[in-house]
């Protein structure tokens, strides 16, 4: 049996994000966030699921930590809830708080388990959205660097791999273009382009201040953005113009002005006046703010030029704003798909890996998350999912053969550690690779995760 081996120091982990496991939300002094209000909003999560318990990890944060320990992972990616930390959003520090995330990293450290923190994964102190438009306020990179200021001071001493931004492409286009995520806006997408800008501002500011003030803590910073693949559907010319143009509106809105000073041509060109500027000073304060390239990606879709302008905006193959970037998504009925309806395309990663590191230069990649969704059932306490086990494999398998041509690609975290709150889907899509038994919070390690803790363990895909 041949062995595919990665590289020495490849970072292996399992990701999870603060609101879709914490639980304990009026605990600990945490304030309310934007995701709480749009839970209890009629209409907006599946069921009317919310994140009150979750996998109420919030109590459970040391048996799940030994957990990771017993499976030999070595690195965990969590986020901060910023409003367990600054309830108000700006202001008093919450001391509970800060005690509650300083254990669970003592905790980690003591498993022998790096972590990995990321500053923003969506739960914005709700307070910040309803009195002072969130995200869209040119304030947001002022109060989002205070937090993160207090973060690095409280903190900083132990977590030396910082991510500040999960996913702003999130925020921006399914919180205000398509309004399916908090803060559910969905009138002007001007405003998508506005929070994705202050996003990036936040982003910058906070870099800089890590840089300039704790230089000491020699930790390294960087950000999180999502990208699917976009294959063009034919050779013709126009499609592989339209796959490029999609990308660009996708990965190049966040990155482009990271790596290369200012947004995308083509999203100047054809969003116009809706897309934000940047000052001088912007542009320095972001350009080369990031340490590390962080990756998230899930899936693969066909672009094609339309053959009538795109009119309508739609979820479907996260398109983003797709009449802005005008592109005809379609999908090869061969492919096999997830929970979530999205295509299982393996060399797609590859692909994108290839993207990245010829447009931006060859950065240090770190896939900080990648998964799949699929509901199995638990039988007399084993939980087998062979397809989670396939995905993975075949994912890392491409990812590998993207390292051997020559992809700087550092480290991957496995979505997610365990089930958890999907979002505007609610508990129904299951991503971890252990199990949540919500009605008894009791964890069951699957099949997938026998499988990846091999792989972490010995370095390497046995094939
Ligand atoms: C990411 N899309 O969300 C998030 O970082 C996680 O919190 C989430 O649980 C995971 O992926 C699975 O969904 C995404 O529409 C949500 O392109 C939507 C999209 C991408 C990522």
């Amino acid at each position: 049996m041949s062995k595919l081996v990665f590289p020495d120091q490849f970072v292996w982990g399992t990701a999870t994000a603060s609101y879709q496991i914490e639980g304990g939300v009026r605990e600990g002094g945490r304030g309310p966030s934007i995701w709480d209000a749009v839970c209890y909003t009629p209409g907006r999560v599946l069921n009317m699921d919310n994140g009150d318990v979750a996998c109420d990890h919030f109590h459970r944060f040391k048996d799940d930590i030994s957990l990771m320990k017993e499976l030999g992972l070595k690195a965990y990616r969590f986020s901060l809830a910023w409003p367990r930390i600054i309830p108000a959003g700006f202001g008093d520090v919450n001391e509970q708080g800060v005690a509650f995330y300083s254990e669970l990293i003592d905790c980690l450290l003591d498993a022998g388990i790096t972590p990995w923190v990321t500053l923003y994964h969506w739960d914005l102190p709700l307070v910040l959205q309803t009195e002072f438009d969130g995200l869209i306020n040119p304030d947001f990179p002022d109060w989002f660097a205070a937090y993160a200021d207090v973060c690095f001071d409280r903190f900083g001493d132990r977590v030396k791999n910082w991510i500040t931004l999960n996913e702003p492409w999130c925020s921006s286009v399914l919180g205000y273009g398509i309004g399916v995520h908090a803060p559910c806006r969905k009138m002007d997408t001007a405003e998508a382009y506005m929070a994705a800008h202050q996003l990036l501002r936040g982003h910058g500011k906070a870099v800089q201040l890590y840089r300039s003030k704790y230089q000491s803590q020699a930790g390294s910073i960087g950000i999180t953005n999502n990208c699917d693949w976009r294959e063009p559907l034919t050779d013709a010319i126009t499609d592989q113009a339209a796959a490029q143009r999609s990308l660009e509106f996708f990965l190049g809105w966040f990155c482009d002005p990271i790596y290369k000073g200012d947004y995308p041509q083509v999203m100047r060109d054809m969003v116009g006046d809706r897309l934000p500027k940047f000052t001088d000073a912007d542009k320095a304060m972001i350009k080369g703010s990031s340490d590390f390239f962080g990756l998230n990606h899930y899936t693969t879709m066909l672009a094609s030029e339309p053959t009538e302008q795109v009119v309508e905006r739609n979820i479907a193959g996260n398109g983003g704003i797709s009449e802005d970037q005008n592109v005809t998504l379609t999908e090869d009925p061969s492919w096999q798909k997830t929970d979530m309806d999205w295509n299982v395309v393996p060399w797609g990663s590859a692909k994108l890996l290839k993207w990245i590191d010829e447009r931006y230069d060859h950065p240090p990649i770190y896939v900080t998350e990648n998964g799949c969704a699929y509901d199995v059932p638990v039988i007399d306490g084993v939980c087998d999912d062979p397809q989670r086990l396939d995905f993975f494999k075949s994912y890392l398998t491409a990812m590998h053969g993207a390292i051997a041509d020559g992809v700087d690609l550092r480290g991957y975290f496995a979505w997610s550690f365990m089930d958890n709150f999907e979002w505007s889907w609610g508990y129904t899509k299951r991503f971890g690779l252990v199990h949540t038994d919500y009605s008894t919070q009791q964890r069951i390690v699957k099949n997938s995760m026998k499988w990846y803790s091999q792989v972490v363990q010995s370095n390497a895909i046995a094939e």
